[in-house]
């Protein structure tokens, strides 16, 4: 759950780097970057929420991990792969983690498996340790957007066990739960194994910069964090809920016999969501998933009793194919057209709308949020609980780009947008509704009628950093940045 390597990391490091390369030139000749800039950062300036006594209170879950950043081709040895390259659904012997490795190194594809062979994990994490640009670092969604709230002022519960070590990367004034105190944690370690583009491992050339993680979790496939949370949501009575880290769930091998583990904790999951006042609202972050029981799970289990998702454009391509046709997505167009991210967003609404009503949901979902690289695209239902969508698009997309560069200023040389002065709202031939991007006013939002209920739509341009110094985490940074204006204590 390395936070960002699930989220929108892969795709995001590879097109930084490319678009980096190619349209560096021409940065300066974009007359809109400036009047953007500066109407993005009104938007953000005059909506500023979680100060003083308006303080609004949070509560996230599930798990955190330690990350540990390795340099891939230093570590592995190219000799040691006997034979070709091979996809495997979990890796049990160091034969197969080479295999697997080099299948996705050669494609240039992220990838994130759970390794079953505990003993060979940590004889892995320990000879990493020994080389010497292997770095720390904190992990999962909800310890990373437990932090944004936490800058953005909000008080904040997170549920999560940790060590005392790891409890040390997260400010002293967010609650953390999950152990009973005086337990002796062991983290949950993910290995993110790096590699740069035009790497070479044997005779194989990595095509584009890319992670492949691997975890060992003990923890956080059972959520092991949920009881904890929950006892502390009943005095804490947070205004937002945000449940994230599932994808953990993806691939463990759960089952005992008839048992179905997995069922059972997301079961409890949504007993979670359920034992809060309609007034806490819900937000379900989410994830690279790849297993399709599990998907089938969330849209049961989970997705029908939130007001709230969020994703990237890759997320929202596969949850759109299991939603509509039961279908796996594991790869999608990394920079699609607002049109086609739009509609995926509509039919994304309705479906989980049909299950809100199916299931007798007290909850109805009244908020998408869709980061991509070029765009924030948040749709909210008007008349719903969620506030300043248009602030919030901003937000998110001065987010993306101040996270990315690393950077809190804003350098329009630094800055590249992507839109062009007009899109379309719809790929429907029959219907040709543009909008007109204006740099003056960057922010378009309009009105639409879906599902019988009034929706508001929004879509800011993202100021695409062209020198990315971090990737990692950003998917966490921009959905929080993008929720924390939308909430009202
Ligand atoms: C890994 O190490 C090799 C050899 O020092 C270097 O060329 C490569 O750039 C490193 N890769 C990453 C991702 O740091
Ligand atoms: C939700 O609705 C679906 C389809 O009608 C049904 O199969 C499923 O059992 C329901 N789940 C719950 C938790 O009510
Ligand atoms: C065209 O699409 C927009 C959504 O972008 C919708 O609001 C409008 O009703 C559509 N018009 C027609 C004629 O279908
Ligand atoms: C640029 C940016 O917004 N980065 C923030 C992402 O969130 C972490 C907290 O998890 C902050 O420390 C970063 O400053």
């Amino acid at each position: 759950m390395a936070g960002a390597p699930v989220k929108l990391g892969s795709i995001l490091s590879f097109c930084v780097v490319f678009y980096a390369i190619f349209y560096r030139k021409d940065n300066f000749e974009d007359g809109r970057l400036s009047p953007v800039k500066e109407h993005l950062l009104y938007l953000e300036n005059e909506n500023k929420v979680g100060s003083g006594t308006h303080q609004p209170k949070v509560a996230l879950g599930y798990g955190a991990c330690h990350d540990l950043f390795v340099n891939a081709t230093s570590l592995l040895n190219p000799r040691d792969l006997k034979g070709a390259p091979e996809h495997f659904n979990e890796i049990s012997s160091k034969d197969e983690f080479l295999k697997s490795f080099t299948y996705f190194f050669k494609h240039g594809a992220a990838a994130e498996r759970f390794m079953s062979n505990s003993a060979l994990y940590d004889e892995l994490v320990e000879q990493s340790l020994k080389l010497p640009d292997t770095r720390w670092a904190i992990g999962g969604n909800a310890p990373l957007m437990a932090n944004r709230f936490h800058l953005e002022g909000w008080k904040v519960l997170l549920g999560a066990k940790m060590s005392k070590k790891l409890k040390s990367y997260i400010p002293k004034d967010i609650e953390i739960v999950g152990d009973n105190g005086n337990e002796e944690v062991k983290d949950d370690i993910h290995m993110i194994l790096e590699y740069r583009a035009d790497e070479k491992f044997g005779e194989y050339k990595s095509p584009r910069a890319n992670r492949y993680i691997m975890h060992n979790d003990e923890n956080n496939p059972l959520l092991t964090s949920l009881e904890k949370l929950g006892e502390h949501l009943i005095t804490f009575s947070p205004n937002l809920l945000v449940i994230s880290g599932l994808q953990m769930m993806d691939n463990f091998p759960f089952k005992q016999g008839d048992k179905d583990l997995r069922a059972e904790r997301l079961e409890l999951v949504k007993e979670q969501i359920l034992s809060q006042p309609v007034n806490t609202l819900a937000h379900f972050e989410m994830a690279s998933y790849v297993d399709l029981e599990l998907l089938l799970h969330l849209t049961t289990k989970v997705l029908p009793f939130v007001d709230s998702v969020g994703m990237n454009e890759q997320e929202l391509s596969n949850l759109n194919s299991v939603l509509e046709y039961g279908k796996v997505m594991v790869v999608a167009d990394s920079n699609p057209r607002v049109a086609t991210a739009l509609d995926q967003m509509r039919k994304t609404f309705q479906l989980i709308r049909q299950k809100n009503t199916d299931n007798g949901s007290k909850r109805k979902l009244t908020r998408i949020h869709v980061h991509t690289l070029a765009y924030q695209a948040i749709l909210t239902v008007k008349g719903s609980h969620w506030k300043r969508t248009k602030a919030a698009a901003a937000k998110a997309s001065l987010t993306a780009h101040r996270y990315v560069c690393n950077s809190k200023n804003i350098a329009l040389d630094k800055c590249k947008l992507l839109l062009d002065d007009s899109f379309s709202t719809t790929t429907d031939d029959n219907n040709n509704s543009r909008v007109f991007f204006e740099a003056t006013e960057p922010v378009a939002c309009w009105d639409e009628v879906l599902d019988n209920d009034e929706v508001d739509i929004c879509v800011a341009p993202v100021l695409i950093c062209t020198e990315a110094q971090l990737t990692a985490g950003a998917g966490d940074n921009i959905s929080a940045a993008g929720l924390v204006l939308q909430v009202e204590k």
